[in-house]
């Protein structure tokens, strides 16, 4: 009856046989971990009541996740929730049977089961991890955490500062909005956005950095919708007064987790799902975290100096990115044409094999938006590839909205103009898009299996910003 989900059903199967677990070298290190989903009344830190959230081990964030370039993580996860779950671990080039996507990569999760997630970790960087059902939801209710994977040469301490950055949409009962989750507005325009934004979550904490010296922050955007913009302020000591404040330059040297040719800058912005990786010269300088991207500077965090006398950042050695940029001459092409949402061009779409109109999809179906005329999912396959081939996803965002096109799996080279009137060549796992800017996204498909390619503004995703890669 419907092709496209039976060429999936297939792969998935020829996949299962074909893919065993990776096994564990001699020598290998592995790191244990528990991960318990469950709910969890939260106290944000400036509120009397405490509200419902779904979180991992009780936190928000999610428990720290770290481990050396080339150790395997182990990680045994029980699912108390009400509903079924799992976890996808971004940014991973991962081994497609633990990439946490349900119906494509694993069986969901249900209440009261447990599942092992086991896999190396290949690449050095900052990543994170997420509940990947109903993401739109269990996300902005917490299901997410932290994940960095350390050089054998870096070092660890004050010096290396992790902010994760969400925002909560919170009622004046100080209550997670729970009425809002589904709203066709937030689905058809720029998602559903927070009120109150938190840093490491707590609302303006104080964030502990070392006296003096060179020190990395490495900047996380876990919200479900919400473009953050971050400047630093301090005061500089090569201004004319040395008590003048002003914001400090940084120095972008890693994009989702890949080292880049690092380039200098006031202001980093990142789509929601993206990190972005910063030096700053002198720590003495730092004073607050601004959030800017509203217009006003938000005081997102302070710093906290702290005496650190042992210490002392060690740039990556040799950083590189994951893999060279590639030649295109003999790529695989794939023209993804992106419609929908309010304001937007198109009137119908292609949906479980029927045309509908696009106001009949969005009332009765709360899908909004398409790949090539498609309302995407999980069973919409985008191409199928050959392994190792080079392919360039041309992609085009025909619509009135910003999108943060996310692919799992592998990471892709991207001209990108995120950064000021500088395009920078970046090799990243998500891409904000601007409305009406035409991007190739061009990877080296070495990576066996079905993977997702969707936009990571969560209810973007949900209603139809999705659809599926084959590598094989
Ligand atoms: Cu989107």
């Amino acid at each position: 009856m419907n092709s496209r989900r039976n060429f999936l059903q297939q792969s998935l199967a020829s996949l299962a046989l074909s893919v065993m677990p990776t096994g564990v070298m001699a020598g290998q290190r592995i790191r244990h971990y528990q991960l318990t989903a469950e709910p969890t009344p939260h106290f944000f830190d400036d509120k009397p009541l405490a509200t419902d959230l779904l979180l991992y081990n009780r936190q928000s964030p999610g428990p720290l996740i770290s481990a050396r370039k080339g150790e395997i993580l182990d990680v045994e996860f029980v699912n108390n929730l009400d509903q079924p779950t799992t976890i996808h671990w971004h940014g991973i080039r991962n081994i497609n049977e633990m990439d946490g996507v349900p119906d494509l990569t694993q069986a969901s999760v249900e209440p009261g089961e447990r599942y092992h997630y086991r896999f190396p970790v290949n690449d050095a960087g900052t990543f994170w991890y997420h509940a990947h059902n109903r993401a739109w939801e269990q996300v902005a209710l917490g299901l997410y955490g932290p994940l960095i994977v350390r050089d054998q040469s870096e070092t660890t301490g004050e010096h290396d500062v992790l902010i994760v950055a969400d925002d909560w949409l919170i009622n004046e009962n100080e209550q997670i909005d729970a009425t809002s989750f589904g709203n066709l507005g937030h689905w058809s325009h720029g998602g559903r956005l927070g009120n109150a934004l938190s840093i490491n979550g707590q609302f303006s904490p104080s964030i502990p950095i070392p006296t003096n010296g060179l020190m990395k922050l490495r900047l996380i955007n876990t919200a479900n919708a919400r473009i953050l913009t971050f400047a630093l302020s301090g005061t500089l000591s090569d201004a004319p007064s040395s008590a003048s404040a002003g914001e400090l330059p940084m120095r972008v040297i890693c994009v989702d987790g890949s080292p880049c040719e690092p380039f200098r800058t006031d202001r980093v912005t990142l789509g929601p799902a993206q990190r972005v990786d910063v030096e700053i010269n002198d720590a003495s300088q730092l004073q607050t975290l601004l959030e800017t991207s509203t217009g006003k500077s938000l005081e997102a965090a302070s710093f906290k100096p702290v005496s650190t006398a042992q210490n002392e950042y060690r740039p990556l050695k040799d950083p590189r990115p994951y893999y060279a940029r590639p030649n295109t001459t003999n790529a695989k092409v794939v023209n993804i044409h992106m419609q929908g949402g309010a304001m937007g061009n198109l009137s119908s779409a292609m949906f479980k094999g029927e045309m509908r109109s696009l106001r009949d999809l969005a009332m009765n179906e709360s899908k909004l938006w398409a790949f090539n005329g498609n309302i995407g999912g999980y069973d919409l396959a985008l191409t199928e590839v050959n392994l190792g081939k080079v392919v360039v996803l041309s992609v085009w965002n025909d619509t009135a909205w910003s999108h943060t096109m996310h692919l799992h799996g592998q990471h892709f080279w991207v001209k990108s103009r995120e950064f000021g009137k500088n395009t920078h060549h970046l090799l990243r796992d998500t891409y904000l898009m601007q409305p009406g800017e035409k991007a190739d996204l061009t990877f080296v498909a070495d990576n066996p299996g079905l993977w997702l390619f969707h936009c990571h503004m969560l209810e973007h995703h949900a209603a139809g910003m999705g659809g599926v890669i084959a590598v094989s």
